[in-house]
């Protein structure tokens, strides 16, 4: 466990960091796709919402929000990602949508950081934005 200092511009470099962010979103895309079938379905998306914590913690869903409310956020979610609607989301469609949350992210963080506690096997891209800036600070230092 350790705990993460963030915000918006830490974020934002991130994703234009266009090595870094490609690599990051392919290294989760490939990680979810558990069946290797190139797509991501509706199931491993689920998944993946249940283990990134994207839905409490990205999408400001509380604890208290009914499993209904949850799959129907979920649905929503998912119909965004999959751009052409044709049922799965591929890694085009994957890099986009999460580019376009970190930057809403990024807006929502403004200037002013949150702490984030992760743990040392987090593998979300809030994790890896940190990351990737404290070792740009190491770097000038
Ligand atoms: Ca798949
Ligand atoms: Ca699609």
């Amino acid at each position: 466990m350790g705990v993460i200092i963030i915000d918006g511009a830490t974020v934002r470099s991130f994703v234009n960091d266009d090595v870094h962010f490609k690599t990051s979103v392919e290294e989760q895309f490939v990680s979810l796709d558990t069946n290797k079938d190139g797509v991501l379905s509706k199931s491993e998306m689920r998944k993946a919402f249940e283990t990134m914590r994207f839905l409490e913690s990205d999408f400001g869903v509380d604890k208290a929000t009914s499993p209904e409310e949850l799959a129907a956020i979920f649905d929503s979610i998912f119909r965004s990602f999959d751009e052409d609607k044709n049922g799965t989301i591929d890694l085009n469609e994957f890099c986009s949508e999460v580019k376009k949350i970190m930057l809403a992210i990024a807006d929502g963080l403004g200037s002013s950081p949150i702490q984030m506690v992760v743990d040392d096997d987090d593998q979300s891209l809030l994790k890896k934005a940190a990351d990737l800036e404290a070792a740009r600070l190491a770097k000038s230092a």
